[in-house]
């Protein structure tokens, strides 16, 4: 399979168009989005194009969040990021052209059983990594989740952002219809928020990935989540590693400023230990 790995020169001589693409099988679809498998006819490339409807993005008065989406995205090249190639628009809509993963995300994986810890570590440095070159660029992701985490050929790690209203996501609307999971005190408490919930929700998913179930209880028991959530109320099964555990109490922190940075986690013996093994 041939991939796109420098297509700002591809396309820096001329515009793509729809007609460049042969568009395949329908592979996802998102509140305003619909993600075809496609191949670029001139050489055989696999992308993902994701079409955008004009009409849709306007009634919904939504055109300017999908403007700030292709501006921050296509400022990302890192190989733990999705790639977004290029994008063009016609009358009726606008196509992004990302980078074609092989279609399971992290989510899909511990549906089935939890991760064996040291993959668990080999991702979530993938996923420091990716989070560090996002921050240094002042984007805060604001929905790091298993669901928005692609799983690229040979277990590279795809970072991506599934969600539609990506920068409508204040605390109080995501209460009512989203998880409380992977909210942070301070975005639950409606306070002042920074880049520090992502670094949170990167304590939540490590946990999840290690025992298949986040730390803080399901949707189901709402107030009950609230409240372990405010009170950092969690416990590990016993089989889960020292090293592990100590890594997710050293994230999951009330005060956001008590929360270690990227650069901590990255020198964490938990993760050092892991790629001492290799
Ligand atoms: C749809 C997507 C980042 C990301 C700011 C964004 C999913 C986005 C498309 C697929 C590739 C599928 C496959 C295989 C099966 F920092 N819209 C997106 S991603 N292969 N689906 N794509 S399905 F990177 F997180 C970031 C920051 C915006 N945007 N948009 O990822």
């Amino acid at each position: 399979m041939k991939h796109l790995h420098n297509v700002d020169i591809c396309n820096s001589s001329r515009q793509w168009c729809l007609d460049d693409f042969k568009v395949g099988i329908h592979i996802g679809s998102g509140r305003f989005g619909t993600v075809y498998r496609a191949q670029e006819k001139k050489t055989g490339a696999v992308v993902a194009l994701k079409i955008v409807n004009k009409q849709e993005l306007q009634k919904a008065k939504v055109v300017r969040f999908l403007k700030r989406e292709i501006e921050i995205q296509s400022r990302l090249s890192h190989p733990n990021v999705l790639r977004m190639y290029g994008y063009f628009d016609d009358k009726d809509s606008v196509c992004m052209v990302l980078e074609h993963a092989p279609g399971r995300t992290l989510y899909d994986l511990i549906q089935t059983s939890p991760i064996p810890e040291n993959t668990v570590t080999k991702y979530m440095t993938q996923i420091v990594s990716a989070l560090r070159y996002i921050h240094g660029l002042k984007v805060i992701h604001r929905d790091i989740k298993p669901e928005n985490v692609l799983i690229g050929e040979g277990n590279v790690l795809k970072m991506a952002d599934f969600g539609w209203a990506v920068h409508d996501r204040r605390p109080r609307r995501r209460t009512f219809c989203g998880t409380l999971d992977y909210l942070p005190p301070e975005m639950i408490e409606d306070k002042y928020h920074d880049e520090k919930v992502d670094i949170w929700a990167l304590g939540i998913m490590c946990y999840e990935l290690l025992v298949g179930i986040p730390p803080f209880g399901d949707v189901e028991n709402y107030v009950e989540t609230y409240h372990r959530i405010i009170q950092i109320k969690f416990s590990f099964p016993n089989h889960i590693s020292m090293n592990a555990q100590q890594f997710v109490k050293r994230i999951l922190r009330h005060d956001p400023r008590q929360r270690p940075t990227l650069e901590v986690l990255e020198n964490h013996p938990w993760l050092q230990q892991s790629r001492e093994q290799q």
